[in-house]
């Protein structure tokens, strides 16, 4: 950072709430070579001509907690209306907790602490690269402050503020280490004419005369005394926001075209999917505050064909002091009779347990917890359910559908010392349930100690129960009757990086299904990105010649094909390279292959000219397995390089047949309408793009058909639909 004379050509108040500590004597002294400032007390507010100032800036070493100032509401409505008038404010340190009182913001920070961690630095947020609050800093993420003495900190680490952006979180320069769940900057807007809020919670001390504090105190008071500053978004509401919001964050490489990903942040398991009123309807887990999983709230998207979408506010918002306080965890919609309503899992403390919200429009725009919640008090005793570290009983995540004039619901548990379980309940109200026993127990050796997301569905004649087992999704297909469950056949729904899935049937009677794309690079990476997690392609589960489900894309998919190139019966050997003349990130590829006398072959994606990056996806005809090959994937080393494979038997013509769509970082490949492995690749080149063939032994033949995908997003400049 380079050093710059600072002057403000404002008059700021400086707030001090009694006799000025060492600290806010430092800050004091600062401001006054800064601009003109004047040192108002807080309980004398109500009375000074507030007017006089742009800006008012309260700096608390110590915790507020108690202050009888705090209290008043003389005080409050005095810097009240100096926002309102336009009037900016800076809360620093201990005096970020007013926020609460000031009506600002109804959350209130949850972490009050009267001393500084030793070691402290800044989080940026990727989305708010380009805050005024940072002008001057270099393009680093990470900020390291030197030496913060002993001063109030005040955070939002188990909770996140609804109204405010989250413009950092705390970084550990000593041990290298994020904290991306320990918010600390924040921004607020009251109103659209009010003033501009900036609350700087921690690491922000004059006493030690830091660049970093001096910079970041200089930037919030211009920003805040601007006539007309950005305002602070909060939770994005309408078009232009959630734009911006994806513009922000394009990561052009990586971040997929033509997949569905949250605007900015993190998402995860696909919720409540419903075709309703003629619209289809994703929710989704959902982190405002940063991509990372934490503060869940349910992410909501609107489309007409299943591809392109519309983002539609956050619908599940945690409310502190409620059974869902530290989450809205995964559930589904529930056509209650015509009303909509969704089941999810409401996360308290060491608590998970389901609860009920309703919408009242047909947008599905608006819900309201209800007032029953939870609606499930605790585990059924009689089960044994498993009790971890992380929670009293793991039991969470629902699948409701109608049997018998009841309701039945299927949630994700685990029974102690036996396996993941799937357990049912019944109920005539949804408000009140009664346990029927297990749908199904697994071997904790085989699937795991724990089933999350279990879902089950009519398929054919027979049922489909499928679970996902923290690392695979794994199914099973059998028959149901009188509430028992046999399932004679299981698989696995995808071999890659596909979880927690969930289905929906459309008017047409049509299954589709949408699973979750975790990213396969660190925590650092995605941190940098600024977006966490991409949606599957809709995939169309139906019934097949086996008791398997078939998997196939939605044949919507077609519609976002492009510019195409076939290649027929094309000779591949050892010693060949350069097949394909199309390149491309966005793209969908069919390919068939006849084995010929190779035993190891397949296809090419996203290399370099100079092969320093590729992805490989290959098949050994020995073991009839199929690998996606990543060790040379990205020269990042933050992206996971190992290998993912799986069982592919050739079709009874004696070839391999794929499809597959890649999508920058989303390779889905379609084996044989049964077989599925999603993989996340980060080429870190803008060359990587080429796509070929290859043989490792003897010859194989090929054809090749390629489209290119068109986009589905505006930062992505959004095509026309073809
Ligand atoms: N994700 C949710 C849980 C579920 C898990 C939390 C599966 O409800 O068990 O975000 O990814």
């Amino acid at each position: 950072m380079s050093a710059r004379p600072v002057v403000l050509d404002e008059s700021i108040a400086f707030v001090t709430n009694g006799r000025l500590s060492s600290e806010q004597t430092h800050a004091l002294d600062w401001l006054r070579q800064t601009c003109t400032a004047t040192s108002i007390r807080l309980s004398s507010l109500a009375e000074a001509n507030l007017s006089e100032y742009s800006a008012l800036w309260w700096h608390a070493d110590t915790l507020l907690d108690g202050a009888p100032q705090f209290e008043s509401e003389a005080v409050r409505s005095a810097l009240v209306s100096f926002l309102d008038n336009g009037g900016g404010l800076l809360l620093s340190l201990g005096a970020v907790e007013a926020v609460s009182w000031l009506g600002i913001e109804p959350t209130k920070p949850d972490v009050l602490a009267s001393t500084s961690p030793d070691s402290d630095g800044y989080l940026r947020s990727a989305v708010f690269t380009d805050h005024p609050l940072f002008d001057g800093f270099d393009e680093s993420l990470r900020v390291s402050v030197n030496s913060t003495p002993a001063s109030a900190s005040v955070r939002y680490d188990r909770w996140t503020p609804q109204h405010a952006d989250v413009l950092a979180a705390r970084f550990d320069p000593d041990t290298d280490t994020d904290h991306p769940d320990q918010k600390t900057i924040f921004e607020w807007t009251r109103s659209d004419d009010s003033g501009s809020v900036i609350g700087i919670g921690q690491s922000f001390s004059f006493s030690t005369g830091d660049d970093v504090t001096t910079r970041l105190a200089e930037n919030a008071l211009r920003y805040v005394t601007e006539v007309d500053p950005h305002s602070a978004v909060g939770r994005p509401k309408g078009r232009t926001e959630f734009t911006a919001m994806r513009s922000a964050v394009p990561d052009e490489r990586h971040r997929p075209a033509y997949h569905f990903t949250p605007p900015a942040n993190w998402l995860n398991d696909p919720n409540g999917l419903v075709y309703w009123e003629g619209r289809y309807h994703l929710f989704y887990q959902y982190n405002p505050a940063g991509p990372y999983h934490g503060t869940i709230h349910w992410g909501h998207a609107v489309s007409d064909d299943l591809l392109y979408w519309e983002d539609y506010p956050v619908a599940l918002t945690p409310q502190p002091g409620q059974s869902d306080e530290d989450g809205c965890w995964s559930g589904c919609f529930v056509d209650d009779g015509g009303v909509p309503r969704v089941l999810y899992t409401g996360g308290s403390g060491q608590d998970q347990l389901p609860c009920l919200a309703t919408s009242e429009d047909d947008d599905l725009r608006r819900w309201e917890p209800d007032p029953k919640n939870p609606v499930i008090t605790g585990v059924p005793a009689e089960a044994d359910v498993l009790s971890t570290v992380d929670w009293n009983a793991e039991f969470r995540d629902h699948c409701v559908w109608r049997e018998d004039g009841s309701w039945l619901q299927l949630i994700g548990s685990g029974i102690a010392g036996i396996g993941g379980a799937a357990l049912l309940f019944r109920s005539d109200s949804l408000r009140e349930w009664e346990y029927v026993g297990p749908l199904d127990i697994g071997d904790w050796r085989v699937t795991g100690p724990v089933w999350e997301c279990p879902e089950f569905v009519p398929l054919g004649d027979d049922y489909l129960l499928h679970v996902s087992d923290y690392s695979t999704v794994v199914y099973f297909v059998g028959t149901y009757d009188d509430q028992q469950f046999d399932s004679h056949t299981h698989g696995v729904l995808d071999n890659g990086n596909f979880y927690a899935p969930q289905s929906f049937t459309d008017d047409d009677g049509r299954r589709v299904m949408f699973g979750w794309l975790p990213e396969d690079r660190n925590r650092g990476a995605q941190w940098d990105a600024g977006w966490s997690g991409a949606m599957s392609l809709p995939r169309r589960i139906k019934p097949g010649p086996t008791a398997h489900p078939i998997i196939e894309p939605a044949s919507e998919v077609t519609l976002l094909r492009g510019r195409h190139d076939g290649y027929a019966d094309i000779r591949v050997t050892p010693d060949g390279s350069d097949y394909i003349e199309t390149s491309g990130d966005t793209l969908e590829l069919q390919v068939t292959i006849d084995p010929c006398d190779s035993h190891e072959f397949g296809l090419i994606l996203r290399q370099s000219p100079d092969g320093s990056e590729a992805t490989q996806i290959q098949y050994d005809r020995l073991h009839r397995t199929l690998t996606v090959d990543r060790s040379t994937a990205s020269l990042d080393t933050r992206a996971n390089d190992s290998p993912q494979s799986m069982p592919v038997d050739l079709t009874e013509q004696g070839m391999v047949e794929l499809q597959v769509f890649l999508d920058r970082s989303v390779i889905e490949i379609f084996a044989n309408g049964t077989q599925c492995l999603t993989s996340r690749v980060y080429p870190t080149r803008d060359d990587s793009v080429g796509v070929d063939l290859f043989a490792d032994d003897g010859h194989v033949r090929a054809s090749l058909e390629i489209w290119e995908m068109a986009s589905v997003w505006e930062p992505n400049k959004r095509t026309e639909r073809p």
